[in-house]
């Protein structure tokens, strides 16, 4: 049987259109979600949307609509840039769909029942931007002397009845989970911040508002809805049965990675394993929080106006390179910088210029000079045995780079390749094979078909559509493209389709 493998994004608030941001977390976890079922695991990859609370309903005022129109629409626009992305989930939650309401109001019960929650009154800060509630202490001075969030959010001073969450006693247990499980958050610098937040003392949590009303009701009293978190977190379970747990989908739980933006670890780190142990739930393996992007050097913010939709980057340099420069161009868990010139740049040079010269010429050489046919192999030479070992070393690589979502690592590693091959054919050099020794240069166009053949592999879940354009060529069978397939060599005498660019370069208009 298949190991099973689950993976999550956050679910995107629905107050504004999807962006570069969101766009990066779900390529991210796409990437992983192919990678796994590449590796021969039976995968399970979700996203969605976090449509109740303040900000969702405040917005949807804002555009004149009912919250649920709004949502509707919004949350439309979301799942078209996830198809856009080629996200390849398997699922998309809703928070608004009946089947989380009913599920989220169960495990509410739940915690009721077990009693780790109590009615009391909530008299305290409360940031809408960031659906959060913080201590006095927490709070920073702004330059203009009001009190801010510590993330820069307005707050505003809240006093109504609600009901808590008793994570007070969670303290220890939270500890004791991280001390067992060192690798539960990730990167390491995350994990002593949550460390010393927790360690410092944790109060009890407000979870439901009486203010408004756009949230899930609070089973037996509908006064309240519940707090957003508490209904956006449970999603990570409702989307795969809860509360049936006895459900062949809820087979996936615990979940391997919570794949998060670095502002919401705490939530995911801190409340939602406590949530989950109060209920007599296990708790994910994995928190994994990444960097912010930047758009040209600035944060982006409604204020800026500098939100990027990704939609128009695809249309105008091609999908995978947008893949490629999200996951290349910088080391996941830290912040980068969003610019066009970086993008072209990676787009010209390594794309076009390395990997896509490197399957061009081998191809169109071979369909010029070899009959269009896997070419047969001779006696290897040491230069050949040298990039096959390369090249045959390269899926662990790949594989522990991945382990710890370090994409950039892994393409890394795969680019060393990338560059040897070509150092190789300029060495080798086919086209003065030609002229010598034909059975010399078919041994090392078959080489090359075969180095190509293993990064086209790899590559497939960072750039599924262009390597599939690639493998094509390659003339592989469409159900020997696992990892598992990458043992078999290619069969002389295949003939090959007609070879194509995949990566043109980009030239930007004078
Ligand atoms: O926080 N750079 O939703 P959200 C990188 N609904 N990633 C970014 C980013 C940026 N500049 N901006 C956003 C929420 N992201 C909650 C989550 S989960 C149970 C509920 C990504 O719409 C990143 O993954 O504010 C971040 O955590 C997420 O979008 C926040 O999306």
């Amino acid at each position: 049987m298949k190991q099973k493998f689950y993976i999550t994004t956050p679910i995107y608030y629905v107050n504004g259109a999807p962006h570069l941001g969101h766009a990066y977390t779900s390529t991210a976890a796409d990437a992983l979600a192919r990678f796994k079922r590449l590796d021969g695991f039976d995968v399970f990859f979700l996203t969605g949307t976090d449509e109740h609370g303040q900000k969702v309903e405040a917005a949807a005022r804002a555009a004149g609509l009912d919250p649920q129109s709004f949502t509707d629409q919004v949350a439309a626009d979301f799942k078209d840039m996830a198809a856009r992305m080629n996200i390849s989930n398997d699922d998309f939650i809703r928070t608004t769909e009946p089947r989380h309401k009913h599920a989220c109001q169960e495990l509410w019960q739940r915690l009721v029942d077990a009693g780790a929650i109590y009615l009391g009154k909530y008299e305290g800060w409360y940031a809408v931007r960031d659906e959060a509630f913080y201590d006095e202490e927490e709070l920073v001075t702004a330059s203009d002397g009001s009190k801010k969030a510590p993330t820069g959010a307005p707050v505003e001073w809240v006093i109504e009845p609600s009901y808590f969450f008793r994570l007070k006693d969670f303290q220890e247990k939270l500890l004791k989970l991280y001390e067992d499980h060192p690798d539960f958050i990730a990167p390491q610098a995350k994990r002593n911040e949550v460390l010393s937040f927790v360690r410092g003392g944790l109060n009890d949590l407000s979870v439901s508002r009486t203010s408004f009303s756009w949230g899930i009701p609070v089973p037996g009293d509908p006064d309240h809805v519940m707090y957003v978190w508490l209904d956006a977190l449970a999603n990570y379970i409702t989307a795969i049965g809860y509360p049936d747990t006895s459900a062949e989908r809820y087979g996936y739980w615990p979940a391997n990675v919570h794949l998060v933006g670095k502002e919401i670890v705490r939530f995911h780190a801190v409340y939602w394993p406590a949530f989950l142990m109060a209920a007599g739930l296990k708790v994910p393996k994995k928190v994994f929080s990444h960097g912010w992007w930047t758009v040209e050097s600035e944060k982006m913010s409604k204020s800026l106006g500098n939100f990027i939709d990704v939609r128009p980057l695809i249309d105008e340099f091609g999908l995978d390179p947008v893949r490629f420069f999200l996951l290349r161009e910088v080391p996941f868990g830290g912040d980068g910088d969003f610019s066009r010139k970086a993008l072209i740049s990676r787009l010209n040079v390594e794309l076009a210029n390395d990997l896509g010269n490197l399957a061009q010429r081998t191809l169109t050489f071979i369909a010029k000079n070899a009959g269009g046919v896997v070419p047969a192999c001779g006696e290897l030479a040491a230069p050949d045995i040298l990039l096959l070992d390369q090249a045959e070393a390269l899926t662990p690589k790949v594989r522990d780079a991945l382990e710890r979502l370090a994409f950039h690592e892994a393409l890394e590693e795969i680019w060393k390749l990338v560059r040897a091959a070509n150092a190789y054919i300029d060495h080798q050099a086919p086209w003065s094979l030609r002229k010598t020794d034909t059975v010399r240069m078919n041994t090392v166009l078959l080489v090359l078909l075969e180095v190509i053949r293993v990064i086209a592999v790899l590559l497939q879940p960072f750039m599924p559509e262009t390597m599939t354009k690639l493998l094509d060529q390659l003339g592989i069978p469409k159900d020997a493209r696992q990892i598992a397939d990458l043992e078999p060599r290619l069969v002389e005498g295949t003939s090959l389709p007609a070879p194509f660019g995949i990566f043109p370069r980009y030239v930007e208009a004078a």
